[in-house]
């Protein structure tokens, strides 16, 4: 059997999270249409009776213009190190970009084995797809064009993948899909709703501390208790909104979510906190959970 560990990485919103999603079978990652959704590593694991392939999914490649942003970027850069190979996203129906070719040349340039797989070919053209090919090729990348919203092609790049593992037997047990505990799956998915709803600053400016997490008397409902901590006090009037209708309605996509995930119905109550520029804070990134 060939087993080993696989880091996906490329630019903020190249579809990581989606493929990693797709490719494990199951939500271990939070998706949403903005930049720096991801801030954490994550793993998926996917395992076959031939294989099994431990993804690092990454908060991928960012400009470090606050601390968590430094945070991230070297969370995506320790995440490579010791790999047995790295899946590089590009956003294909974006266009290859020249930040794109400094990424991939030095991901080539680390010697690990890197697949290059070009995302969202569901919603770009044909032409496009061929003439990037084209350009691709010469960097002597093994590239797969993939969409992971319509499943395409994404046997052939696990083939490819399979193929730059060792051999060996599985790293994790058969039905292990992710290292992350169902606490920090219920941050995600509350950050995940209101990076969907707020703009701007707002979402990315947005952490979440669980203060409670448990079954409840009877033991079939659980109780959610969470704080959604913003940087600035407008920012929490607009989470808030008015007569609480903001905050109200990502609570309750929220909670649905939440009782999906779990299985159970969720009692869940937030409260929206104000702790002054917390992205540039050492202190206070250790304390919401954001460390290396
Ligand atoms: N059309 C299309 N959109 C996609 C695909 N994969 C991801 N997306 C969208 O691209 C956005 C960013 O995806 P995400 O997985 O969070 O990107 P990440 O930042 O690289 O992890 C989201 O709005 C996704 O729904 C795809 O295959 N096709
Ligand atoms: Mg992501």
């Amino acid at each position: 059997m060939k087993s080993g560990f696989v880091a996906v990485v490329g630019r903020a919103n190249a579809g990581k999270s989606t493929l990693v999603n797709v490719l494990v079978g199951e939500k271990v990652a939070i998706v949403s249409p903005k930049p720096q959704t991801t801030r954490d590593r994550i793993l998926g694991v996917l395992t076959t009776e031939d294989y099994q392939i431990a993804f690092i999914d990454t908060p991928g490649i960012y400009k470090a213009d606050n601390l968590l942003n430094s945070v991230m970027q070297k969370t995506t850069d320790d995440s490579c190190v010791d790999v047995d190979a790295v899946l590089f996203v590009l956003d294909a129906h974006e266009g290859i970009s020249d930040t794109d070719r400094t990424l991939l040349n030095k991901y080539l340039s680390l010697k690990i084995p890197t697949v290059l797989a070009l995302s969202k070919i569901d919603i770009m053209t044909e032409n496009l797809l061929i003439s990037e090919l084209n350009e691709l090729s010469q960097t002597g990348a093994e590239i797969v064009p993939v969409s992971a919203r319509k499943g395409k092609n994404l046997k052939e790049l696990l083939k490819v993948l399979v193929d730059k593992l060792p051999n060996g037997d599985k790293i994790f047990e058969q039905d292990i899909v992710s290292d992350r505990s169902e606490k920090f799956m219920i941050a995600e998915i509350m950050r995940e709703k209101i990076l969907l709803k707020f703009e701007k600053e707002i979402p990315h400016g947005v952490a979440i501390v669980i203060n409670k997490f448990s079954l409840m008397e009877g033991g079939n409902m659980y109780e959610v208790n969470l704080d959604i901590v913003c940087e600035k006090l407008n920012h929490k009037a607009i989470l808030i909104g008015k007569g609480g209708k903001a905050i109200k309605e990502v609570s309750s996509f929220a909670r649905a979510d939440m009782e999906k995930f779990l299985g159970k119905k969720v009692f869940l109550t937030t409260y929206v906190k104000v702790k002054d520029d917390w992205r540039n804070s050492q202190s206070l990134l250790k304390e919401l959970g954001y460390e290396n």
